[in-house]
């Protein structure tokens, strides 16, 4: 009876999805990946020939047949993917996360599964996803795809969720007929395209209670390539078969775009996502372009909350990136070469994140970032800084007084940098 009642649980546990164990390549991934801390992300699809960002076929109510006049124009002639893949290493980026497909469905590699694709339906006819692939693979950084379970072309995706109310579809369709093209589509790109990083989810949020068949999905691509991380950015808590877990526009912990309210904090590796300018696919109105200082400091407190930073770019329709963005991450880049060492490879410091600043650690030795602090002393709890403290820019020593559990640190107005100042000290 204990034995058939151990059985039943373990059966249980098995078909809720929770027996997952990760392979050894897949936990190693996540190690790589926390070390790499910097990724670039690309949100690039046939709404750029508009554009009005990637929502605009929702936003304006635009129906497929009237949507599907853009991919005849879409012809991105200029698109250079070794370009593209030394921008982002020049930024001091470790991978990039581009979009196979966003919610309007269309597929960005040459897809078997009909013909809403790039090789199907445009005149550039060549696969963006296995051009950028190889020239990853080339230049040695790795790939995930950001992949969309919503759809707004789709006929199956059906019944609708909150979204792509009047994309004009039948008022019928057989949504595991949809899941199964899903995962087709999936099973393409784990197998020619060469290994892949990650495959970044998002959309559930709009068919909240639908059942997505995740265990399957999820199984499906641990089976293809075991080491490929799996994200989802449902916005909640990780499920089972996740291997990290993403924050949009939101420090963990933080909830400014109302996303984030019931993500607790689970124990995967982190990842945040964020915006140059506003927009996410190629926006041609939105100038509100962030400053360098501004993005610089959202890696390092992504960094000082233990997470990485996935920084987005919207190709314009031509397969050129704006001046502005290549700007600002080429003044990234600038920044981390000469910082790096606080940045990659480490994980949250002993100093818990403040207003002021925050704190990273490497095996080897602990960083505070003073980012926002007018005065000269500054107060820190003492626990687990280690020996040695100094700039880091110069390696002059930093001047200390201990009182009781806190150092107070020295830190004069000609040994700051108005960006960032960096003290380091020995484990
Ligand atoms: O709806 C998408 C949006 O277009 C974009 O892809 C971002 C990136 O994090 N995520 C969604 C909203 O949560």
């Amino acid at each position: 009876m204990k034995h058939r009642l151990l059985l039943l649980a373990l059966l249980a546990i098995v078909s809720r999805g929770l027996a997952y164990e990760p392979a050894p390549g897949n936990l190693q991934a996540r190690e790589w990946f926390q070390d790499a801390k910097f990724g670039l992300f690309i949100h690039w699809g046939i709404y750029s020939v508009r554009g009005e960002g990637e929502w605009v076929m929702h936003e304006k109510g635009i129906p497929v047949a009237e949507y599907e006049k853009l991919a005849p124009q879409f012809n991105p002639t200029a698109f250079d993917p070794a370009a593209w893949v030394k921008m982002a290493k020049d930024a001091g980026m470790r991978y990039i996360t581009i979009t196979s497909k966003h919610h309007d469905g269309f597929a960005m590699w040459e897809t078997k599964q009909g013909n809403w694709s790039i090789t199907g339906a445009t005149p550039y006819k060549r696969d963006i996803i296995k051009l950028l692939a190889d020239e990853c693979r080339k230049q040695g950084i790795k790939l995930f795809l950001y992949h969309s379970h919503l759809d707004w072309y789709h006929p199956d995706y059906f019944p609708r969720g909150r979204t792509g109310q009047k994309a004009g579809r039948p008022e019928s369709g057989d949504f595991n007929r949809y899941l199964d093209y899903m995962d087709a589509q999936l099973e393409e790109l784990l197998t020619g395209y060469g290994p892949i990083a990650g495959i970044w989810f998002d959309g559930i949020w709009d068919r909240k209670d639908a059942d997505w068949r995740l265990g399957k999905t999820y199984d499906l691509i641990h089976r293809l390539q075991p080491a490929a991380l799996i994200g989802n950015n449902h916005h909640l808590a990780p499920k089972p078969g996740e291997d990290f877990q993403m924050f949009e526009k939101d420090l963990p912990g933080q909830n400014t775009t109302g996303f984030s309210g019931e993500a607790e904090i689970g124990r995967l590796p982190i990842e945040t996502c964020e915006t140059i300018n506003g927009a996410w696919g190629y926006n041609k109105n939105d100038k509100k372009i962030k400053s360098a200082r501004d993005l610089i400091h959202y890696l390092v407190r992504s960094a000082g909350h233990g997470a990485n930073f996935l920084l987005n770019v919207g190709p314009k329709p031509d397969g050129t990136i704006q001046s502005e963005f290549t700007g600002r991450l080429a003044e990234m880049g600038r920044w981390l070469r000469t910082t790096g060492d606080s940045i990659y490879g480490t994980r949250g410091g002993p100093v818990a994140p403040r207003a002021w600043g925050v704190s990273t650690q490497s095996k080897t030795q602990v960083f505070l970032h003073v980012l926002e602090w007018p005065d000269e002393l500054l107060p820190v709890p003492a626990a687990g800084l280690g020996r040695n403290p100094r700039f880091l820019a110069t390696g002059a020593a930093v001047k200390t007084t201990v009182v009781d559990d806190h150092v107070i640190l020295h830190l004069p107005v000609a040994a700051r940098d108005p960006l960032d100042t960096i003290i380091v000290w020995d484990k």
